[in-house]
C-alpha cells in the first residue's frame, strides 16, 4: 500500500529542492535552440493573486516544462509592473511610502507565485520601480525625444475629477475612468506625447508578419482604425481663411448643405470679434468642454449645436452659400475637428438637419424611401445624381473621379486619416517614472545626458495630487530646480511622470538580461531570444499594452537597438474566470475565490489541473468548487496507480495504441490551447489503466510525464518513488510511433445473403480464411444450408452466400 497523498508535504518538498538546485535556471548557452515563453506580468496590488492569474501562468508553465524536455533553452520569466494608482492611492490613504507598499505586495505574490511551484527563473525577476529598470525606461524615452517623437503640446485631455489625473483616451471606458469609474471631463493641459500615429501604417503592416489570433489582430486594426478619403478646402465667405474638412465620401460633395465646427476648433476664437451670437457659441463650448469624447459620439446621443451668426462656407463645387454651425458631435482631435455635413447620406448628419431644419439634399440615389424620410447610406448600389459631373457614376467611381477634381483645381487631396491618436504620455503623478526632461527659458526642452540615468524619484513629504493638476513633484523646489545641461544656466525639472504603461511596453526585452548595466540587454542577448515564441495574456490588453509595446519595439528596431520588426512571434488570449455564480469575481459581489485557500485545501497541482481543465482556455469559465474537487480525485487516482506497478520498461499490448494515441493527443493539444482535452486524455488512459489492474514501469513512466508539466509535484515524488533515474524536469518528452496510434483489431459485420446478423473483433491484419472461420463460429446455429460463396471486404464486411 503506497502512503496517502498528502499534497501539502509534497509540494514544499518539491519547490525546496527545484528551489535549491535552481531547476529552472535559464542557460546562457546560445547554441542551444531556444524557447521563449511570456505571460504579461501582474500588477502586484494590495489584494494579492486572483484565481485568474494561475490562468495563463499555468497554461504558458505547461508549454515552458514541455519545451526543455523537449531540449529547448527555456526563457520563462516573471516580474512586476509594479508603478501606478493604486499602489499610490493606497500609500496617500495610509501614510507609507508607495515604495513600502510595492514591496510587501511583491512579497505576497511572490510567495503565492512559488506555492503555485511555476518554473520561473526567478534570478531574472524584473519591476518596473527599481530605479535600474526604470534607467532604461527612461533611455528609451530620450532615444523617442531626440528621434522627435516625443514632444509636448497644449491639448485637452481627459481629465478623471476623482483620481486628478489626465488619462489616455484608452483609460476612459463608456465615459468614465477605467481605474475609479468617476466622470471624466476635458482639461485643457500641457502634456507630454508619443507619435505613435507615425507608426500607424507600420503597426498595421506588422501584424501580417506574426501568428496572433484572428480577434487580436482585429481589435489592433481597428483601434488604429484606417481611413481613407479627402481633405476640401471650402471659403469662407468674405475672408481670407479656407476652412478645411476631412471626408470619406468626397463623392457627396455637391450633397454637403452645412458645416460643422467642432467646440475646440481654432477659427471660432480668431473670428470671436465677427460672431455675432458670441454668448451663444461660448455658452455652448462650455457645455461641451464637461462632456467626455465617448458621450459626444455617442449616435443614440440627441444632437445639439448653435449656428455661428456672421460666418459661412461656400461649397466649392456648386458656389453655394452654406451655414457654419458648431456642435459637440464633431471632434477637435480627428481629421480637420471640421466637417462638411451631408444629412442625405450621413446618419449624424440626417439627425442634426431634421432637428435644425437643415436642407437635406439627395446625391446618391436608390433608396425605395426619399432622403427626407430616412438616410441612404449604401455605398455599394447607390448611383450619383444631383451632382453636375457626377451623375450617373457609382460611388467608387464618383470618389476618384471628384478627388481628381479636387486636386487638379488645387482645393482639395487624397487623403488617409487614423482614429490612432498620439499617445499623452504625462501622469501629473508620483508614482511613475520620472521623465528625464529639464526646461530651460533659453533652451527650451533639453533631454538629460544619458549618463544622469536613472533620474530616480526622490523622496517627498506628500504624494498627494494637487487641485491645480500639477505633480507632487511640483511642490519640491530642491528637486525641481536645477542647471540647463544645455547652457548651465537655472532650469526646472520637468515634474510629470510616465504612465504605468511605459514600464510594460519593453519588459520582454530585459529578462533576456535583466541585470546589463551598460544597456538594456546585451546585442548577444537580444539577437538569441527575440522575437518572443509566444505571448499569451488578456484580451483587456490586446489593444493598449500591446500596441505601445509593438510600437516601442518598432522604434527601437528602426534605431537598431533590437534585430527584429516585431515583438512577439505569437500572441493567445485566455478567457476569464467568473465566479460560482457566472458572474466577474469581485469582493462587492461576494463571489471571490482566494488561491491560497485552494492550493492549502487541495493542493498546487490541484489547482493548476483544475483551471487547466475548466473549460476552452480562450473563453471564460465559471468556478466550481466540485469541479476543483473533481480534479484532486483525479490526482490521488494517479497516486494510487504505484500499486499496481509492474515490471517492464515497454508498453503492455493491451495498452500500447492507447499510450500512443495520448501522447500523441497530449502533445499536440498541448500546443494549441486545449489543455482541458489533453487532461480528459490523461483521465482516460487512467481509467484504462485501472480496468486493466496493472501498469508497466514503461506505460508509468510515459503518463508521469506528460502529466508533469500540469501537476509538477506529485509527478516529481511519484517519479522518485519509483526509482526513476534523476529528475523528472529533467527527462525527456515521450514520443509517439504513428503507426502505432491507430487500433490494431477492428470490428467488421457478418452478413448472411447480404443480411446483417452479427459482428466480429480481429486483427487489423488478418487473413480472409482466419477472418471467415471466426465468422462462421460467431454465426453458429444461425447459419444453415448449403454455402455456395464466401465474401471478405477486407477491413470492412463479411458475407456469406447459402442456398
Ligand atoms: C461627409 C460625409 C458624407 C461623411 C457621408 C460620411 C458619410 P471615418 O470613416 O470614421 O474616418 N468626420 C470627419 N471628421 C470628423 C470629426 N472630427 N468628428 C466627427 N466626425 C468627423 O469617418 C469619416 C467621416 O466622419 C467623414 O466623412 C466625416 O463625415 C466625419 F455620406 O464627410 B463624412
Ligand atoms: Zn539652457
Amino acid at each position: 500500500m503506497a502512503v496517502p497523498y498528502n499534497h501539502r508535504e509534497v509540494e514544499t518538498k518539491w519547490q525546496k529542492i527545484w528551489d535549491d538546485e535552481k531547476a529552472f535556471k535559464t542557460s546562457d548557452d546560445y547554441s542551444k535552440p531556444k524557447y521563449y515563453a511570456l505571460v504579461e506580468f501582474p500588477y502586484p496590488s494590495g489584494q494579492g493573486l486572483h484565481v485568474g492569474h494561475p490562468r495563463p501562468y499555468t497554461a504558458l508553465d505547461i508549454v515552458a516544462r514541455k519545451r526543455r524536455m523537449q531540449g529547448y533553452n527555456v526563457l520563462y520569466p516573471m516580474g512586476w509592473d509594479a508603478f501606478g494608482l493604486p499602489t499610490e492611492n493606497y500609500a496617500i490613504k495610509n501614510h507609507i511610502h508607495p515604495k513600502i507598499v510595492t514591496k510587501n505586495n511583491v512579497e505576497r505574490f511572490k510567495g503565492q507565485l512559488h506555492s503555485l511551484g511555476y518554473s520561473f527563473d526567478w534570478d531574472r525577476e524584473i519591476n518596473t520601480t527599481d530605479p535600474a529598470y526604470y534607467k532604461w525606461t527612461q533611455w528609451i524615452f530620450l532615444k523617442l525625444f531626440k528621434a522627435g517623437l516625443a514632444y509636448k503640446t497644449e491639448m485637452p485631455i481627459n481629465w478623471c475629477t476623482s483620481c486628478k489625473v489626465g488619462l489616455a483616451n484608452e483609460e476612459v471606458v463608456n465615459g468614465v475612468c477605467e481605474r475609479c469609474g468617476s466622470e471624466v471631463v476635458r482639461k485643457v493641459k500641457s502634456q507630454w506625447m508619443l507619435k505613435i500615429t507615425e507608426y500607424a501604417e507600420k503597426l498595421i503592416e506588422g501584424l501580417d508578419t506574426v501568428d496572433y489570433i484572428e480577434r487580436v489582430k482585429v481589435s489592433q486594426k481597428n483601434w488604429i482604425g484606417k481611413s481613407q478619403g479627402a481633405e476640401v478646402d471650402f471659403a469662407l465667405t468674405g475672408r481670407e481663411d479656407k476652412l478645411r474638412v476631412y471626408t470619406t465620401r468626397p463623392d457627396t460633395l455637391f450633397g454637403a448643405t452645412y458645416m460643422v465646427l467642432s467646440p475646440e476648433h481654432p477659427l471660432i476664437d480668431k473670428y470671436r470679434d465677427e460672431i455675432e451670437n458670441w454668448e451663444e457659441v461660448a455658452a455652448y463650448r462650455e457645455m461641451a468642454a464637461r462632456k467626455s469624447d465617448f458621450e459626444r459620439t455617442e449616435l443614440s446621443k440627441e444632437k445639439t449645436g448653435v449656428q455661428i451668426k456672421g460666418l459661412s462656407a461656400t461649397n466649392p463645387v456648386n458656389q453655394k452659400e452654406i451655414p457654419v454651425w458648431i456642435s459637440d458631435y464633431v471632434l477637435m482631435t480627428y481629421g480637420t475637428g471640421a466637417i462638411m455635413a451631408v444629412p442625405a447620406h450621413d446618419e449624424r448628419d440626417w439627425e442634426f438637419a431634421k432637428k435644425f431644419d437643415l436642407p437635406i439634399v439627395e446625391v446618391v440615389s436608390g433608396s425605395s424611401v426619399s432622403v427626407q424620410e430616412a438616410v441612404y447610406s449604401d455605398v455599394a448600389s447607390g448611383i450619383l445624381v444631383n451632382s453636375g459631373f457626377l451623375d450617373g457614376l457609382s460611388v467608387a467611381e464618383a470618389k476618384e473621379k471628384m478627388i481628381s477634381f479636387l486636386e487638379e483645381k488645387k482645393i482639395g487631396r487624397r487623403k488617409t486619416n487614423y482614429k490612432l491618436r498620439d499617445w499623452v504620455f504625462s501622469r501629473q503623478r508620483y508614482w511613475g517614472e520620472p521623465i528625464p526632461i529639464v526646461y530651460c527659458e533659453k533652451c527650451g526642452y533639453v533631454p538629460l545626458d544619458e549618463s544622469e540615468l536613472p533620474l530616480e524619484l526622490p523622496e517627498v513629504e506628500s504624494y498627494m495630487p494637487t487641485d491645480n493638476g500639477e505633480s507632487p513633484l511640483a511642490a519640491m523646489a530642491d528637486w525641481v530646480n536645477t542647471t540647463c545641461p544645455c547652457c548651465k544656466g537655472q532650469a526646472k525639472r520637468e515634474t510629470d511622470t510616465m504612465p504605468q504603461w511605459a514600464g510594460s511596453s519593453w519588459y520582454y526585452l530585459r529578462y533576456t538580461d535583466p541585470h546589463n548595466n551598460q544597456a538594456l540587454a546585451s546585442k548577444e542577448a537580444l539577437d538569441y531570444w527575440l522575437p518572443v515564441d509566444w505571448y499569451n495574456g488578456g484580451m483587456e490588453h490586446t489593444t493598449l499594452h500591446l500596441l505601445y509595446s509593438r510600437f516601442w519595439h518598432r522604434f527601437l528596431y528602426d534605431q537598431k537597438v533590437v534585430p527584429c520588426p516585431e515583438p512577439y512571434q505569437k500572441r493567445t488570449s485566455h478567457g476569464m474566470i467568473l465566479g460560482s455564480n457566472g458572474e466577474k469575481m469581485s469582493k462587492s459581489r461576494g463571489n471571490v475565490v482566494n488561491p491560497d485557500d485552494i492550493v492549502r485545501d487541495y493542493g498546487a497541482d490541484t489547482l493548476r489541473t483544475y483551471e487547466m481543465f475548466i473549460g476552452a482556455f480562450d473563453l471564460s469559465a465559471i468556478w466550481s468548487e466540485d469541479g476543483v474537487k473533481g480534479c484532486r480525485r483525479f490526482l490521488e487516482r494517479v497516486w494510487k496507480l504505484q500499486e499496481l506497478l509492474t515490471e517492464g520498461d515497454g508498453y503492455s499490448p493491451e495498452l500500447e495504441t492507447k499510450m500512443h494515441q495520448t501522447i500523441k493527443k497530449v502533445s499536440s493539444d498541448f500546443e494549441s490551447l486545449k489543455y482541458n482535452t489533453a487532461i480528459a486524455a490523461m483521465m482516460s488512459l487512467i481509467n484504462d489503466m485501472y480496468k486493466r489492474n496493472a501498469v508497466t514501469r514503461g506505460e508509468y513512466k510515459t503518463l508521469l510525464t506528460l502529466l508533469n508539466p500540469v501537476a509538477p509535484h506529485i509527478t516529481e515524488e511519484l517519479w522518485q518513488t519509483a526509482g526513476y533515474e534523476g529528475r523528472i524536469y529533467q527527462t525527456v518528452w515521450p514520443s509517439y510511433d504513428e503507426s502505432k496510434t491507430v487500433e490494431s483489431t477492428i470490428e467488421v459485420g457478418v452478413q448472411v445473403n447480404g443480411k446483417m446478423r452479427t459482428t466480429i473483433t480481429i486483427p487489423r491484419e488478418e487473413a480472409k480464411e482466419a477472418v471467415i472461420e471466426k465468422a462462421k463460429e460467431a454465426l453458429g446455429d444461425r447459419l444453415t444450408g448449403t454455402v455456395v460463396k464466401e465474401i471478405y471486404v477486407p477491413g470492412r464486411i463479411v458475407n456469406i452466400v447459402v442456398k
